[in-house]
């Protein structure tokens, strides 16, 4: 998102100073964004029915317990209006912060980390399935306390539920902990977003209509949210386009991506009925897809995908290609030279192994191996990387080999703003009046980014075109001379072309780069972080914006809608007329939607992907 040039705290990427409740205000569950999109309008509607906001960890609930759990909120959907008067209404949340209350399986605080936040896990109510299962039985949200999944948050679930009694009434004990969230303050859209002046730049929320557009042909027509009530099917599906890719098969992949897309759009549970009257009516589900929806249906998983999940094959491509440098075709050829194990690679690039072969290096193991396989030796005093061509692609892979540990580790997101911030400080000593916008997953409201993506810009329109180019490299060299970047997998002009991203290699300046945080007196050790800094001319702005928000799918449908339905091309760079060229300079984000005759989805609509 449009985030201040200026290093700001975490919370700052919102604009929830001016009326986010101070510690005296009670909590109260405002009306907010409805599945539909619809916004809170004042705060006289506080006697109306509020749904309560749940999101549901994903992680150890197996197929059946998702659908089922997913079909109790389904059950429960809160409409909105003030003519309805159940007391149980519920709304499914893509964002933990978000979430009033979080139904997890997970009962241990180390596994429950991985997926959401201790910080942001502290201010909701984390609750078991029984919780909702029983309220479903009660008609009613029944007191969280009682189910609290996490033995360590017990005080914290009970004190966070919203109030049972009164849904949307002040309850006196719970001032509202979650100042960030959109959803407390009534004056906020779902994204609030910085300019360079840190003026609040708002993105407007997907049009209700566009909810009702799931058969549509292009994904950029639809809205997906990142968990969807058929996530779990998604999910098997996705292990099925996952295999394709490993094996080259890039047509059968993209097959199962479409598949993939549909699901994540569709607003209902799928069901016999369900697939009946609406899935089998869309010609972009072929029939081998529907088999295996039929038997996610009937099943709960689809068998062909917990044999590819079991397979030694499917593991060891997976874990090969996890490894930054190593795509699909180098991981077969591992494979075929007898590979299956990081250990096998390890020994094949004559890396020493891990001090305790059933653990990670420790972070100064880490550092000390690399030192030996660094990719970048220095820079010239004109910023340019010092390395040798020739050793550069083969160093990459053991480099990805040694930082694969850390690098799987997924980063928060007042980490990925911590980081944005430490680099828009060092863009700000360099070159004062740059934008900027962290894209990719965290900007369609992941919790957890892989990695962080940063679209640079400069603010004054004219002067832009002149200040951006070259400042990429000047940016990055400043960086790795601080030890900020530690190493650099792509720097543009130096680095022609990266195999693995194809599809997305854009003409724009980028430095792909590893990055570590300094070291802070509450975070003392840090680990390695992948970073993308990519920069566009003032011009090239909200199409790089909008082209590295991603997902991947709605990217590439973008591009086929512009070019098949507008004799347009899209790209991160720009957006061209294709019969004269003529280049249109859209001003905005949403700009770029108008010009192509498309209805406005928002970041956090998306995803596309599972
Ligand atoms: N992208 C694309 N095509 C690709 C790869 C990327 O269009 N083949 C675009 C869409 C992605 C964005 O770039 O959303 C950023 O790519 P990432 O690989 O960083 O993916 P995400 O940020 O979406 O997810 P994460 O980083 O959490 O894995
Ligand atoms: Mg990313």
């Amino acid at each position: 998102m449009p985030s201040s040039r200026r290093p700001a705290s975490p919370s700052s990427s919102y604009d929830t100073e001016r009326d986010s409740p101070g510690p005296n205000r009670k909590r109260r569950r405002l009306r907010s964004n409805t599945p539909t999109g619809s916004q809170s309008e004042d705060d006289s509607s506080a006697e109306e029915p509020k749904p309560l906001k749940v999101y549901i960890v994903q992680a150890k609930l197996d197929a059946d317990t998702a659908t089922e759990l997913y079909n109790i909120i389904e059950g429960f959907a809160f409409k909105g209006g003030g003519s309805d008067e159940r007391t149980l209404q519920l709304q499914l949340c893509s964002e933990v912060e978000d979430a009033d209350v979080v139904v997890t399986a997970v009962r241990m605080r180390r596994r429950f980390e991985r997926h959401v936040e201790w910080k942001t896990a502290k201010q909701k109510a984390i609750v078991t399935p029984n919780w909702l299962r029983d309220s479903k039985k009660a008609g009613r949200p029944l007191p969280c306390g009682d189910y609290a999944a996490l033995p360590e948050l017990e005080e914290e679930t009970a004190e966070n539920c919203p109030d049972q009694e009164c849904p949307g009434c002040d309850t006196p004990h719970s001032p509202s902990r979650n100042p960030r969230s959109p959803s407390t303050n009534r004056s906020d859209p779902p994204f609030a977003v910085r300019s360079s002046l840190g003026i609040a730049l708002t993105v407007k929320p997907t049009n209700a209509a566009v909810f009702n557009n799931w058969g549509a042909k292009y994904a950029v027509q639809r809205a997906s949210p990142l968990v969807c009530p058929n996530q779990g099917l998604a999910n098997e599906l996705s292990i099925l386009c996952r295999d394709r890719e490993l094996e080259g098969l890039s047509k059968n992949a993209l097959a199962y991506e479409r598949a993939i897309g549909i699901i994540k759009s569709y607003p209902k549970v799928i069901t016999s009925d369900t697939f009946k009257s609406d899935l089998t009516k869309l010609p972009s589900l072929g029939a081998k897809t529907q088999t295996k929806i039929l038997e996610y249906i009937d099943q709960g998983h689809v068998n062909e995908a917990q044999a590819t999940l079991a397979s030694e094959r499917y593991q060891s491509l997976s874990l090969f290609t996890s490894i930054y440098g190593i795509g699909p075709t180098k991981a077969r050829q591992f494979y075929g030279m007898g590979m299956r194990t990081i250990a096998d690679l390890e020994r094949y690039y004559d890396i020493p192994p891990s001090p305790d072969p059933e653990r990670p290096r420790p972070p100064e193991v880490v550092t000390e191996v690399l030192k030996g396989l660094d990719v970048v030796s220095g820079f010239t005093p004109n910023g340019k990387p010092i390395r040798d061509e020739g050793r550069a692609s083969e160093l990459s892979v053991p480099v990805g080999i040694v930082l694969k540990d850390e690098l799987d580790v997924r980063i928060p997101r007042a980490e990925v703003e911590e980081m944005r911030d430490v680099v828009l400080h060092e863009l700000e000593e360099l070159q004062p009046g740059c934008v900027s916008t962290i894209v990719g997953g965290y900007r369609r409201g992941k919790p957890m980014s892989n990695d962080v993506d940063i679209v640079i810009s400069h603010s004054d329109y004219t002067k832009g075109k002149d200040i951006i180019p070259g400042l990429c490299k000047r940016l990055t060299a400043q960086l790795y001379r601080k030890g900020l970047v530690t190493h650099i997998m792509h720097l543009s002009g130096f680095h022609a072309h990266n195999a693995l991203r194809e599809e997305h290699w854009d003409s724009l300046e980028k430095a792909l780069t590893v990055f570590k945080l300094p070291p802070s007196e509450n975070n003392p050790v840090r680990i390695h972080r992948r970073v993308d800094l990519i920069f566009a001319l003032p011009e090239s702005y909200w199409t790089a914006v909008i082209g590295w928000s991603g997902s991947k799918m709605f990217q590439r449908d973008l591009r086929l809608w512009a070019k098949q339905e507008k004799g347009m091309k899209f790209d991160s760079v720009g957006l061209t007329r294709r019969h004269d060229s003529k280049r249109f300079l859209p001003k905005t984000e949403e700009e770029v939607f108008q010009i192509l005759g498309l209805p406005w989805i928002d970041p956090t609509m998306r995803n596309v992907d599972a």
